[in-house]
C-alpha cells in the first residue's frame, strides 16, 4: 500500500469554456469566435452546448460525491460574470457559480476556483486583449467581482490556467485565439498574463483564501546526447518552464532567454511590475502530461513552432507509448519536474497537481459499461510517481485528475476524451468509465494498493 498524506485532497478538474454551453447566457470570448471559423476546430465542433453543465451542474456534483471526490477544480468564465469584459457584474452568472460552490460544499466537496481559463471576453480582445495593460486592470476588477461573492466560501483561488498555452500558444502560433502567431505579441501577452496574476493576488488575498496560479512544466529530454540538442533542450525549458516560473517564483525572467529574445522582447517591462509578479504565492498549480523531446533546428511547417523562435524542435520518442493525442506516457517526468521545482526554488510553496490524465480510445461494450484500461494504467503510473517525488521530500497536497467529464478539446473539439467519466454528447448522458471506479479505490484507500 502506497499511502498519501493525512488530508491529501482527491480531485478532478474542469474549464468553463469546454464542459458548461449556455452559450446564449452569457457574452461572448475569444473562443467563440475562433470556433466559428471554418478549419479552425476539428469537424466544426463548437461549444455552445458541450457538456451542457450549465444545465446539468446538479447532477454532476451528484457524480461527484458518488466518487467520493473531496476536491473539485473548475473555472469561472469571465464572459458569464462580465459580458462585455469590465462593467457592471451580471447577476445570473455569479448565482450560477454561487450555487455551484454552495452544492458542493454540501456534499464536502472543496471547491478549487480558477479565474482565467483562456476565455477572455471579445469586447476586451477588441481593445487589443493581453497586448494592452487595460485587461490587466479588467482583469483585477473581475477578480474582485468574483472573490465579492465567492471569497467568503471559497478556499482555493488560482488566478490563471497555464499562461504559456494563453499567451506562447495564443497568441505566438495559429492554433488557439487570438491566433496572431506573432512572437513579440506571444512575450507581450505572457508578461501581461502575469501581471494579471500579480496583481490579483492581493485582491484576492484574505480571511482564509488560499491563492496560486497554474503552470503547466514538462521536463525537455535532448532527442541525442549531441551538444546542440542539448542547448535546444535547455532553450525550450526556458521557453516552456522558466519563462513562467522564474518570475513567479524569483522575481525575474531568465537572462538566458531574455538574451536570446533580444528586441522581441524590449520595452514590455515596466519598473516594478517583476514585484508585482513575484507576490507570494500560497500555492503553486502544476498541469503536467508527458515530457518533451527536444532537437536543435526549427521546424517552420510544425503547427507548434515557438514564436518567438528558439531554434528547437519536438520530436516524438521513438519506442515510448503515446496517448491519443500523441502525447508520450511518461509517468516519472511527473516525479522528475517536481523534484527539480523544490531543487531549484528553496522558498517553493505547496504544490498541488491541478491537472493530470490523458486521452485515449476508449471503448463500450454491449451493456454500455465504457472501459478505458489505458488510463486506468496512465493514472496509476502517475499516481506512483508523485508518491515517489512526495517521499523525496515535495510538498503535495492534492491531486486533480483531468478531467472529470469528456469535454470540449479546444482545438480537437469533441474527437479526444479526457474525461473519467464518458459523456455522449447527444443525449447528455454521463457514464463512470473505469478509470472513475478505480479513482474512486484510491480515494477511499487514500493511496495505491498496488
Ligand atoms: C491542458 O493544457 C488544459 O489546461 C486543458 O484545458 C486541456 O483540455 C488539457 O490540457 C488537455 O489538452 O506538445 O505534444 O509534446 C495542456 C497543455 C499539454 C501543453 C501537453 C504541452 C505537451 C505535449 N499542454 N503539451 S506535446
Amino acid at each position: 500500500m502506497r499511502e498519501f498524506p493525512d488530508g491529501f485532497r482527491w480531485g478532478a478538474a474542469t474549464s468553463a469554456y469546454q464542459i458548461e454551453g449556455g452559450a446564449a447566457e452569457r457574452g461572448r470570448s475569444i473562443w467563440d469566435s475562433f470556433c466559428a471559423v471554418p478549419g479552425n476546430v476539428y469537424h466544426g465542433d463548437t461549444a455552445d452546448v458541450a457538456c451542457d453543465h450549465y444545465g446539468r451542474w446538479a447532477e454532476d456534483v451528484a457524480l461527484m460525491a458518488e466518487l467520493g471526490l473531496t476536491a473539485y477544480r473548475f473555472s469561472v468564465a469571465w464572459p458569464r460574470v462580465l459580458p462585455a469584459g469590465t462593467g457592471e457584474p451580471d447577476r445570473r452568472g455569479l448565482d450560477f457559480y454561487s450555487r455551484l460552490v454552495d452544492a458542493l460544499l454540501e456534499r464536502g466537496i472543496e471547491p478549487a476556483l480558477t479565474l482565467y481559463h483562456w476565455d477572455l471576453p471579445e469586447a476586451l480582445h477588441e481593445r487589443g486583449g493581453w497586448l494592452e495593460r487595460s485587461t490587466v486592470d479588467a482583469f483585477v476588477d473581475f477578480a474582485g467581482a468574483v472573490r465579492d461573492q465567492l471569497g467568503d466560501r471559497v478556499r482555493l483561488w488560482t488566478t490563471l490556467n497555464e499562461p504559456w498555452v494563453a499567451a506562447m500558444l495564443g497568441y505566438g502560433t495559429s492554433l488557439l485565439p487570438p491566433a496572431l502567431a506573432d512572437g513579440a505579441a506571444a512575450l507581450r501577452a505572457a508578461h501581461h498574463l502575469l501581471l494579471a496574476h500579480g496583481q490579483a493576488v492581493p485582491v484576492l488575498r484574505g480571511g482564509d483564501r488560499q491563492v496560486g496560479i497554474t503552470v503547466n512544466l514538462s521536463p525537455m529530454v535532448p532527442a541525442t546526447s549531441s551538444a546542440e540538442d542539448a542547448a535546444a533542450a535547455e532553450r525550450f525549458d526556458g521557453y516552456h518552464n522558466r519563462w513562467f516560473l522564474d518570475p513567479l517564483l524569483r522575481g525575474a525572467y531568465p537572462q538566458d532567454m531574455a538574451d536570446w529574445y533580444g528586441a522581441a522582447f524590449d520595452g514590455v517591462v515596466a519598473p516594478g511590475d517583476l514585484a508585482t509578479i513575484a507576490a507570494p504565492l500560497d500555492f503553486l498549480g502544476v498541469n503536467y502530461y508527458c515530457r518533451m523531446h527536444i532537437a536543435a533546428g526549427a521546424d517552420a511547417a510544425d503547427p507548434l513552432t515557438p514564436r518567438p523562435a528558439v531554434g528547437a524542435r519536438q520530436v516524438s520518442p521513438s519506442g515510448v507509448p503515446a496517448t491519443a493525442m500523441g502525447w508520450p506516457v511518461e509517468p516519472d517526468g511527473l516525479r522528475q519536474i517536481l523534484v527539480r521545482l523544490r531543487a531549484d526554488h528553496p522558498g517553493l510553496p505547496p504544490v498541488y497537481i491541478t491537472e493530470n490524465g490523458a486521452a485515449f480510445h476508449d471503448y463500450a461494450d454491449p451493456a454500455g459499461a465504457v472501459h478505458d484500461p489505458e488510463r486506468v494504467e496512465y493514472l496509476r503510473g502517475h499516481l506512483g510517481a508523485l508518491h515517489e517525488a512526495i517521499a523525496a521530500g515535495v510538498d503535495v497536497r492534492g491531486y486533480f485528475c483531468w478531467s472529470l467529464l469528456d469535454n470540449f478539446e479546444w482545438h480537437q473539439g469533441y474527437a479526444k476524451r479526457f474525461g473519467i467519466v464518458h459523456v455522449d454528447f447527444a443525449s447528455q448522458r454521463r457514464t463512470p468509465k473505469t478509470s472513475a471506479r478505480w479513482y474512486s479505490e484510491v480515494i477511499r484507500a487514500n493511496g495505491l494498493r498496488s
